[in-house]
């Protein structure tokens, strides 16, 4: 990584507890990444964005503040990226995937809260993450019990503006979500000083779609056999869907996309054509939240999709573009979001049917339903993801984890034990 130390003085960060941070990432991506055979030259780009991530993305969010704009945090991806935008502003994804910030986010927290809040929490009063240092203001939800009160403690540091999220998809709920965007508008507009017109607003629905089509189409070359990538590359390049320069990221995805398509066109794959093909469910994996994807591919299976927040459930539905008013054009948004299938809804059959739709066309042997410790409403619905799969006659494996590798071995054995039998 490049000399930011200067630029992390300025944002006030912990630089002695950031070394031991910057001492181990490498390392884990390391083992992790660069530990695997063939990959394709476009993940290069990727690479770099990891191995400078404290420092280049943050960079170029502080000169857009010097500027006088303006950067907010997001913590879901019910958040729509395209109103900040489109008032001049950068959002930037926040969650945390990584066991160093867990102990700082139990200062406040309930040890029994679930590790994407204590690691978030703990990135920011830690001092140790510059994207937590460096915006302006998070935008929450009222998704789940533990964020809804994580946002009163985050407030105490910077402005938390929560939009409040329906639990319940009728057609009064998509509208009141309507309203909810209309309010973030206005708060965003307040900030960034500017006001969001009809031709600014059409103008970043079609970059958030333009991110939204390439991820489509990575994701689309996994449906072949053998893949031409691995599901912890494709997994890698989604976290990073979060904080990166959209327009770049964009263009990065669809170059490796052509290198990907030569890839099939040749019959060429990262992973043997025989391996089981996995399907990986449940609560998000923010990054550096590689465990399972590690596990499943080092035991010799294939990871073929996500129905995750870090997977398909972050691109799938672009924004109809057709609205030429303001209004229009945030009934479209509303419409779109509400499509996301998050465990928060009741019901939420729209996840199952999904996950059933997925395992058909990506070819799927097997469902590893995966969530993090302490997500009751994951956890919860568990029962019913298991038995629409059950029913379908699709095997699947229900893991509890969280960012620690103490469980590692244990999780290796299962995964391991769960592959032999796909492999009958
Ligand atoms: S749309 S999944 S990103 S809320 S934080 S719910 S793991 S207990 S992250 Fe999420 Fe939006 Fe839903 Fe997706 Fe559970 Fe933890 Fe809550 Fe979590």
């Amino acid at each position: 990584m490049g000399d930011y130390r200067q630029m992390w003085i300025d944002l006030g960060m912990d630089l002695e507890k950031h070394d031991i941070l910057c001492q181990v990432l490498p390392e884990a991506f390391g083992s992790v990444y660069l530990s695997q055979e063939n990959r394709p030259e476009g993940m290069d780009y990727f690479n770099f964005v990891v191995a400078e991530i404290h420092g280049v993305r943050p960079s170029e969010l502080i000169a857009h503040q010097q500027k006088g704009g303006k950067v907010f945090g997001t913590f879901c991806v019910y958040v729509p990226d395209e109103v900040i935008f489109a008032a001049g502003g950068i959002a930037t994804g926040l969650c945390g995937g990584s066991q160093f910030w867990i102990p700082g986010g139990e200062k406040v927290l309930p040890a029994n809260t679930c590790p994407l809040i204590k690691a978030s929490v703990g990135a920011r009063l830690d001092g140790t993450c510059p994207f937590f240092k460096i915006a302006d203001m998070y935008i929450g939800e009222t998704t789940c019990d533990g964020k809804k009160k994580a946002w009163e403690i985050l407030n105490e540091h910077v402005p938390v503006h929560v939009m409040d999220l329906p639990q319940m998809k009728r057609a009064k709920d998509i509208k009141a979500w309507e309203d909810e965007i209309k309010i973030l508008m206005q708060r965003v507009e307040e900030q960034c000083g500017t006001k969001i017109t009809a031709a600014s607003l059409a103008e970043n629905i079609k970059l958030i779609n333009g991110k939204r089509q390439a991820l489509a189409r990575l994701y689309n070359t996994r449906k072949n056999s053998p893949v031409p990538i691995s599901g912890k590359d494709v997994l890698l390049i989604t976290q990073i869907a979060f904080y990166d320069d959209p327009a770049r990221f964009t263009e990065q995805v669809n170059a490796l996309c052509d290198e990907l398509d030569a890839r099939i066109a040749k019959g060429e794959g990262v992973i043997p054509a025989d391996a089981p093909r996995i399907l990986i469910t449940g609560t998000p994996m923010a990054i550096p939240n590689w465990k399972l994807h590690h596990v499943l591919e080092s035991s010799g299976a294939a990871v073929v999709v996500e129905e995750l927040c870090t997977g398909t459930r972050y691109f799938q539905n672009p924004v109809d573009e057709s609205g030429t008013t303001i209004d229009e054009q945030l009934n479209a948004l509303a419409e779109r979001y509400m499509k996301i299938n998050c465990a928060c809804f009741t019901p939420n059959t729209g996840r199952i049917d999904d996950i059933l739709r997925l395992v058909k066309e990506y070819k799927v042997d097997g469902v590893v339903d995966c969530n993090l410790q302490f997500c009751g409403i994951y956890s919860t619905e568990s029962y019913l993801v298991d038995r629409a799969l059950k029913e379908a006659g699709i095997p699947v494996l229900h893991i509890e984890t969280d960012y620690s590798d103490q469980d590692f071995e244990q999780l290796r054995t299962r995964v391991q034990a769960f592959l032999e039998m796909l492999e009958k």
